[in-house]
């Protein structure tokens, strides 16, 4: 007779273990690609038998410990026949518990070789500390899934099952729910692994902490520091907007008056504003921890793709519900401001220049000089209020794809149109940044200025309201 199996409690320092199960094909790898932020974690592939081996990965409490150790394990294909076979290792009159019955399958000559894959996921979960069920929601609860569940249940572990693909228009998910609980499975986590809830990750942990009450204090912490996390990204993507938006607002263009000259002045001012808003959206694919690919590539304007129109596009504002003036909507400078530099001249041009001319006045360089330009008869060129707000309106969007994105999609980013309107604030502070031009850092290295970084963070705090 073999001896018993033991269920040891590892000590509270040890990452908690959990093995992510379930049928094939439920999405198992796409779960921990999610919970690990990592979108080339394993395999994963629309077909059965994709994932072989157990593969581990761990969560961090910021940069401390592991906290967890998420196993990622081939699916369970046929539970009932291994159900059968464990009721053969049992002689008549023994009465072994579960642990020792899933044992003796792992010991047994078929536990390597017919029942190799099954003995893989069983030995993975008779070893850690809770296992995560997977489950597709969109099949119909089955025979099968119960067998999976016995199988499971005969390890001794607690058991949380994860409803995966919620989202679905098929979802059965109200079904999945009553049929756990007649299992005695009362608790259970909603989490579409490519599109999970806002707090999706804290919510699996916390259920789990109730099915591992000696570990609650590790998943407390790791649940504060993924709250933590997520609101430090927020502020940081926001951060990158109010950033853009800054950039964008004090851009100024020069050139002579002629048509030729205002046209490419344009023309640069547009290239400047499009490679800007590309750096930003590739600063918060960053932050978000997706990568470029997954977000399609510019396209030509009126391909039909609402997100790929150009930034100066009037079609590309209108798609934003952004009123505009006629000229802007039809024009061909759609997007640009000849700007005749109102700022200096309201003081006057004859002072300012008697006063650059005596430094007297603190302004005196950059104004300056940029009324000598405007005598001599040059322009500047800025960009345009509605396409500010189109700049600040679709790096929002983005912001709001990306944190409801899983990281297991392998469909390309679409953000939609924010349901969000601007904060009211916006446009007075972008007024504001657009009479400043030495705060304009497109194209250049980044600009240290105690006023700008203040107002970065004035408009950072105005965009939050707007989320
Ligand atoms: N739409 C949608 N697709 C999903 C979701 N989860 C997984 N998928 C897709 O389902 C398929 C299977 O996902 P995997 O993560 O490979 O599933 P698995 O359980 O690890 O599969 P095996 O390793 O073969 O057992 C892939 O095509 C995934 O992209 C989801 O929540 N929504
Ligand atoms: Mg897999």
């Amino acid at each position: 007779m073999s001896t018993p199996v033991s269920i040891t409690t590892p000590p509270d320092h040890a990452p908690i273990v959990l093995a992510v199960v379930g049928h094939t094909n439920t999405g198992k790898t796409s779960l921990l690609r999610t919970l690990l932020r990592d979108p080339d974690f394993g395999e994963v592939a629309d077909q059965p038998g994709t994932t072989r081996h157990v593969e581990s990965a761990q969560l961090l409490i910021g940069d401390g410990p592991p906290a967890l150790t998420l196993r990622d394990t081939p699916g369970l294909e046929d539970s009932m026949a291994v159900l059968d076979y464990l009721d053969r290792l049992v002689q008549p009159g023994e009465r072994p518990d579960g642990p020792e019955r899933i044992r003796r399958l792992l010991d047994s000559p078929e536990g390597a070789h017919r029942f190799e894959q099954e003995a893989r996921v069983l030995a993975g979960v008779l070893s850690c500390d809770a296992a995560l069920y997977v489950v597709d929601v969109r099949d119909p609860v089955l025979a099968k899934h119960k067998d999976e569940l016995s199988l499971l249940n005969a390890c001794g572990r607690p058991v949380l099952p994860i409803l995966n693909f919620t989202r679905s228009p098929d979802s059965q998910a109200q079904s999945w729910r009553e049929a756990m609980a007649r299992l005695g499975l009362h608790i259970t986590v909603d989490f579409d692994t490519v599109a999970p809830p806002l707090d999706g990750e804290e919510q699996l942990i916390a259920r789990l902490s109730t099915l591992l009450d000696s570990r609650a204090d590790t998943l407390r912490r790791l649940n504060e520091d993924l709250t933590e996390q997520r609101e430090c990204r927020r502020r940081d993507a926001l951060t990158c907007v109010a950033e853009l938006l800054v950039d964008a607002a004090a851009l100024r263009i020069r050139c002579d008056p002629d048509e030729q000259a205002r046209t490419a002045a344009t023309q640069a001012l547009r290239e400047r504003a499009r490679n800007r808003e590309q750096r930003c959206v590739h600063a918060l694919l960053k932050l978000y921890q997706f990568k470029r690919s997954s977000y399609p590539d510019r396209v030509l304007p009126l391909e039909g793709e609402r997100w790929g129109m150009d930034l100066f596009h009037p079609m590309a504002l209108k798609a934003f519900g952004i009123q505009v003036g006629k000229g802007l909507a039809t024009g061909a400078a759609a997007g640009a401001t000849i700007d005749a530099m109102t700022g200096g001249l309201s003081l006057g041009a004859a002072t300012l220049l008697g006063a650059a001319a005596g430094g007297l006045w603190q302004g005196a360089g950059q104004w300056g000089d940029r009324l000598m330009g405007l005598l001599a008869g040059q322009r500047e060129i800025t960009i345009d209020d509605p396409v500010l707000k189109l700049l600040a309106l679709r790096q929002l969007a983005l912001i709001r794809a990306l944190e409801r994105r899983g990281h297991a999609a392998l469909t390309p980013i679409a953000p939609g149109t924010p349901d969000a309107t601007l904060p009211e604030a916006l446009p007075d502070l972008l007024h504001e940044a657009r009479s400043q031009p030495q705060w304009s850092a497109s194209g250049t290295a980044p600009i240290t200025d105690e006023r700008r970084e203040q107002h970065v963070r004035r408009i950072t705090d105005a965009l939050a309201q707007a989320l």
